[in-house]
């Protein structure tokens, strides 16, 4: 049995104690294990088989979960998993990706109707049928349909974060790059394109640990899944010659490699993926690089963020592509959490770890006290952390921090707290938390009536996507972005992997009705700061440039627009 079928056992029998409502401590250390293993760069098997080694030596790995190793390798289960199994069948782990339903909600349905599968699922809240439970009523059934259904459409996608993992991981160890939605920075993943000239690297992609399920193999090819996600990997193996055009092939996006072809046979040449060929004797004019192929097709490079046909090709033939911002452009982060709220670490915490990226400056946004399960601030302690704050700066840091706090917006539109004490601070971040489907008109009033509030420097996370898991809330976009505009208040892009919000679609256009923007990363704990990449590639699709956003000016320059 190879690790990566191990691991996922482990995880499975986690996820059916977990709906069990077993002890928590229990189920993270049945994750841990699943983790270690997963990783662990020889084969669990071996090492039980060598009286001289074990298990318990893999950091992570405990006793107990070590002793049910052998017998989990030997008839692919052990007590404790046949226990769980028994009570629930394995089918119910899919209900537990559908936002709504917890852990206890899924045991409550299993318990009462016996549904164990998202087909079942689906009839029960159709059927109005959740009704009849105690705390669950026909709001709860809406969000589980919509749930179903959003699901069914992002089963088998990726988080770009995740995949970029795993990309940086497979690209060293086989000397490859990536291609495909990868490169383009898109915001989920189907599967990852790599390409390579080194001719080993198919056999050595085939032999690495985490490799499974090999979906087709070729001397120049191979398809196969990586790691417990099941994350579906092409590695293409291809002529140096054609490297360039290959790459401009993989990368994509479809669209954009149908209208660069058909402008190739307009200009008489021929471009596949291993070259760009003249078609009246069919000899290969370019093919090394990308660069080389653009040029030749009178264009200028197209970063790989512009490349889904929206006008690229256009404006690269006029030349008049946007200089695109860039990570070492951020000189700050304006959105970010403490232990104060629902963050891991304290201000002189996340100050150090700004400091280190080398950035000027941070903003520390907590949440308002409508969050109160994040335990967020009311307007004594908001008045307290901007004293603290002064405090702070008053050594000098190598950093300065804002006093900040991200203000819950009211379903009726006004800020959680009042102005008096949104003025004490430096920097108010405005959010919706709650009452996400109310109807698009009255979500447009709300959210209109608090880009009028004179203390709001930005709205945050504006349509409140949370990729794979839930949808953006409905509202005039262009009313609100025209409103925000006018007073000068900024939309953010949230640059937390799981939201990317704003995305390319609406940075465009907010940017065409002249708003302004931060990039932020949400941060909970130190080591999200390093999620800014992630925004900055989808400022990137969005075709925004330095100057579109706030937190690439100096402190000088930044602090100055505070004062505006
Ligand atoms: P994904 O994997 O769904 O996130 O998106 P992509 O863009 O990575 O798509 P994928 O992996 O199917 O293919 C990678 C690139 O290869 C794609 O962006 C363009 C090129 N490609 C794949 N299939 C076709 C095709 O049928 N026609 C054309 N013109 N290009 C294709
Ligand atoms: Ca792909
Ligand atoms: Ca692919
Ligand atoms: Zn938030």
């Amino acid at each position: 049995m190879e690790n990566i079928e191990i691991a996922r056992l482990l995880i499975e029998t986690a996820d059916l104690m977990e709906i069990g409502g077993e002890d928590s401590f229990r189920i993270r250390s049945y994750r841990n294990a699943a983790g270690a293993i997963e990783s662990y760069p020889e084969r669990i098997e071996d090492i039980l088989k060598d009286p001289n080694r074990s298990v318990t030596d893999i950091q992570g790995v405990g006793k107990s979960i070590a002793g049910s190793l052998k017998e989990l390798v030997e008839r692919g289960s052990f007590p404790r998993r046949d226990e769980m199994l028994e009570k629930y069948p394995p089918t119910a782990l899919e209900m537990l990706r559908i936002p709504g339903l917890g852990p206890k909600g899924v045991r409550t349905l299993w318990e009462h109707f016996r549904v164990s599968t998202l087909q079942d699922l689906e009839r029960l809240c159709q059927e109005q049928k959740l009704q009849e439970l105690p705390r669950m009523g026909a709001k709860l059934e809406e969000k589980i349909l919509k749930g179903i259904s959003h699901y069914r459409q992002s089963a088998g996608r990726f988080l770009l974060n995740y995949a970029s993992t795993v990309s940086e991981q497979l690209c060293e160890y086989l000397g490859a790059v990536p291609a495909g939605s990868l490169r383009r920075g898109r915001e989920t993943v189907g599967d990852l394109d790599l390409l390579t000239t080194n001719e080993q690297a198919i056999g050595k992609f085939l032999k690495h640990p985490q490799v499974h399920d090999v979906l087709g193999q070729g001397e120049t090819k191979a398809s196969a899944r990586f790691g417990i996600e099941g994350l579906q990997v092409d590695v293409r193996c291809v002529p140096e010659d054609s490297f360039g055009a290959a790459l401009q092939y993989f990368t994509g996006s479809k669209d954009h490699g149908v209208a660069l072809r058909q402008r190739a046979l307009k200009m008489g040449y021929s471009l596949n993926e291993y070259g760009l060929f003249r078609v009246k004797d069919d000899e290969r004019v370019a093919g090394k690089t990308e660069e080389e192929i653009y040029t030749t097709l009178g264009l200028v490079w197209i970063p790989p963020e512009l490349r889904e046909n929206q006008g690229e090709i256009e404006a690269a033939e006029k030349g008049r592509l946007p200089e695109l911002i860039e990570l070492s452009d951020i000189r700050g982060d304006l959105h970010m959490h403490t232990r104060e709220s629902d963050g891991r670490a304290t201000l002189e915490e996340m100050a150090e770890a700004a400091r280190a990226l080398g950035y000027e400056y941070i903003a520390i946004t907590d949440h308002s006290k409508a969050l109160a399960m994040a335990n967020g601030l009311d307007e004594k302690r908001v008045v307290e952390f901007a004293a603290q704050v002064r405090e702070f700066n008053k050594e000098d840091r190598g950093i300065r921090v804002f006093s900040g706090l991200e203000c819950d917006i009211l379903r009726d539109g006004r800020m959680d707290l009042a102005e008096d004490a949104l003025a004490e601070l430096d920097w108010v971040v405005a959010s919706v938390h709650g009452y996400m489907n109310l109807e698009p008109q009255e979500m447009t009033d709300r959210l209109m009536r608090a880009v009028e509030s004179p203390v709001v420097k930005v709205f945050g996370h504006p349509t409140g996507r949370v990729l794979l898991h839930r949808e953006p809330y409905h509202y005039d976009f262009d009313a609100v972005a025209k409103e925000a505009a006018k007073r000068g208040v900024l939309f953010e892009l949230n640059a937390s992997p799981e939201r990317l919000d704003l995305h390319a679609t609406l940075l465009k256009r907010a940017k065409a009705l002249g708003c302004r923007f931060t990039i932020s990363t949400d941060a909970h704990h130190p080591r999200h700061l390093s999620n800014m990449k992630y925004g900055v590639q989808m400022a990137r699709r969005g075709w925004l440039t330095k100057d579109d956003v706030l937190n690439t000016r100096g402190l000088r320059a930044f602090t100055a627009e505070l004062r505006k």
